[in-house]
This record gives structure tokens, C-alpha cells and sequence, in this order.
């Protein structure tokens, strides 16, 4: 098998995405069409059409997602499901074709129009969701922020997720062990300015690195979320860099797209590569050499604590405003015993 075929691109999985987006989209097309499904769905059944303060649907929960088809979200979608499943909501998933506010912010808007009792979101932006989640918020909507975050903390009511400083300093202790006593250079291939999660990685990875005095960081490169263009900047860095002894990926395409700049530059196994999340292809990566750490998520946690905060906070209960989840630094020798944090495919 080639590289290529192993670490596919965004691009190269794009027409898969679009059928797994197309498919739930057809459920959910527009705003208008789904309001009425909704509509309908809550007089058919008798159970979900229960109205709280604002007109909203008290048994209805949305979980919009950063991207479709990718393993970290299928896995929040997991957890989510079978939570709500079991708390009694019907819960529907949307997801951008794209990991950008212009892909996500037409979706909020299309659900906003539905008025769901809560709105559990990935944004992908930190700024540039504000608005349409203030839309949410203010139509009585309940938001619970899942994985990534706004600037501004005054318009979900909960925020679950990783701490990602947290998780970009395990990536530098992990990249500084790997790199033993070798000095050098060490970059960061991170997603795209805005992120809150991948912004906060590369704040703690920066901050950490500087404990390693035989290691020179210098600095980040932006693939704007997207495999192949972190392999294409991976491979210019190599070559303009020759004393490059580490790398870190940020996430599970620059990750994927770093795995396949390594090899094309056969560097494979030369220049340390620690990765984040653990995707089955990254896991495959570490199996057999093409990353030597990856730094794990719960994202099934995240969503199953997404929905236990939208409950609480639609039934009155008690809402935390920050809730950590699990981060762990997985090498091959502790793989087996971490095999419970590699993300799904799909919920089985
Ligand atoms: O790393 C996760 C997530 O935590 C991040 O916010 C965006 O990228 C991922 O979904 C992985 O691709």
C-alpha cells in the first residue's frame, strides 16, 4: 500500500463526507424543511414536542459538529447519542462539510429557526461563531460548548473538553524524551489560527519546550486544517531546516498529513513525530513507526458530559461552566493499555 493510500487527504476523503453529510442532510435539509420535520415528528410521537420558556423543544437536543466524517467527532457523536438515548431526548447531528465558520454558521443558523431546547457546538472559530451562538442563547436555547470554545465565555453555559495547554506540554515532554539528549530544532505544524483547542496546544507546547535547553522551537506553520498541506509544509521545513529533530502535529489531519511529509522526505523515524489524537490510521502510525507519541482525547466523554449539561441545565439541575476530560500521552508501550481513548468510525 502507498503512502498516499494509507494517509489519505482531506481532499481525497472530501467525496465521502459529502455523502455522509449529504445523507444526514437529507433528514435535515434546510431550516424551514426541518422545523416542519420537527413539527411533525413531535405531534407523531407525542414525546418530544414538550415547549419550555421561548417556545423551545425541551426534548430536543442538536449536536453540531466541527467537520463530518472525521473519527474525533464520530466519537463525541457516540457519546452523545447513546446519552440522550438514555436521558429521554432525541438528539440530531449536523455536521460542516468543512472545518470553517462558512461551512458551520449557515448550519446554526438553520437550527436556530428549529429551536431545539439545547445546542451542544464545536465552533470552529473562536470569534466568529459569537454572533450566531448569541442568536441561540437569546432565542432560550441552551448552548454547551463540546472540544473547542469561544473567546467569549458568556454565551454557553458549559464548556467540555480536553485541556489542550495541558495537552500541548505532554506533546513537548513527550517530543523532548524522544529526542534525548540530540540538540536541534523542533517545529509545530498546527490547524489554523482561531482554533481554540490547536491555539492552546501550541501555547502549551511553547511554553513547555523551553524547560529542554538542547531544543530550539522555531515556530509554527498553518495548514489551514488540511492533510496535504501539511505534508507540502512539512516537506519545505525539512529541507530548509537541517537540523530538525522533532515535529509536533497539533491534530489528526496534520498529523495524517505530517505521517505522509515524513515519508516522502524519508525521514520517517529520524525526526521524532508526536501527534495528537488517535485516530485508527494514526493509531496504525504508531504501531508501525510513522509516530512515535500521540497525545489522546475522550471524545466520547465529551459528548456524553455535553449532554448530561444540556439536561441539567434545561430540568434546572446543577451546570459546571468548564468540565476537563481525559488526555493521555500513548506510546507503543502503553498502547494496549490505553486501547479504550482510539476513536470510532462509526457508533456499532
Ligand atoms: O483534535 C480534534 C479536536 O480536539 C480539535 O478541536 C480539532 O481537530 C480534531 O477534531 C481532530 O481532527
Amino acid at each position: 500500500m502507498t503512502p498516499e493510500s494509507t494517509f489519505p487527504s482531506r481532499r481525497q476523503v472530501k467525496g465521502l463526507e459529502k455523502m455522509a453529510v449529504n445523507t444526514r442532510s437529507a433528514v435535515l435539509a434546510g431550516a424551514a424543511l426541518a422545523a416542519a420535520s420537527l413539527l411533525v415528528t413531535a405531534c407523531n410521537t407525542g414525546q418530544i414536542g414538550q415547549t419550555g420558556g421561548g417556545g423551545v423543544n425541551t426534548k430536543q437536543m442538536v449536536l453540531i459538529t466541527g467537520v463530518a466524517a472525521e473519527p474525533f467527532y464520530i466519537s463525541m457523536r457516540c457519546g452523545a447519542e447513546a446519552e440522550a438515548k438514555a436521558k429521554g431526548y432525541q438528539l440530531t447531528t449536523q455536521e460542516p462539510t468543512q472545518f470553517s465558520p462558512s461551512s458551520q454558521i449557515p448550519i446554526v443558523t438553520g437550527v436556530l429557526a428549529n429551536k431545539p431546547g439545547a445546542v451542544l457546538i464545536a465552533p470552529t472559530d473562536d470569534k466568529a461563531l459569537a454572533d450566531p451562538m448569541k442568536q441561540l442563547k437569546d432565542a432560550g436555547i441552551k448552548v454547551i460548548e463540546v472540544d473547542t470554545k469561544l473567546a467569549d465565555s458568556s454565551i454557553a453555559l458549559s464548556t467540555v473538553s480536553s485541556d489542550n495547554e495541558q495537552g500541548g506540554k505532554k506533546a513537548a515532554d513527550a517530543l523532548a524524551k524522544l529526542v534525548g539528549g540530540k540538540t536541534g530544532s523542533v517545529a509545530v505544524l498546527n490547524t489554523r489560527a482561531g482554533t481554540s483547542t490547536t491555539d492552546a496546544r501550541e501555547k502549551g507546547f511553547a511554553e513547555q519546550i523551553k524547560n529542554y535547553p538542547n531544543i530550539h522551537y522555531i515556530g509554527q506553520q498553518y495548514t489551514d486544517d488540511q492533510a496535504d498541506q501539511a505534508t507540502s509544509k512539512l516537506t519545505a521545513l525539512i529541507s530548509s531546516t537541517p537540523d530538525l529533530v522533532g515535529v509536533f502535529a497539533t491534530n489528526l489531519d496534520t498529523g495524517e498529513g505530517a505521517v505522509t511529509g515524513m515519508r516522502t522526505a524519508g525521514k520517517t523515524g529520524q525526526i521524532a513525530l508526536v501527534g495528537f489524537d488517535t485516530s485508527p490510521k494514526e493509531v496504525d502510525g504508531l504501531k508501525n513507526g510513522d509516530f512515535q507519541a500521540l497525545i489522546t482525547q475522550d471524545p466520547v466523554a465529551i459528548g456524553r458530559i455535553g449532554v448530561d449539561q444540556a439536561d441539567a441545565a434545561l430540568t434546572g439541575g446543577k451546570v459546571t461552566r468548564q468540565i476537563p476530560t481525559d488526555l493521555v500521552a500513548i506510546t507503543r508501550d502503553n498502547l494496549e493499555q490505553n486501547s479504550k481513548y482510539i476513536y470510532q468510525t462509526n457508533c456499532g
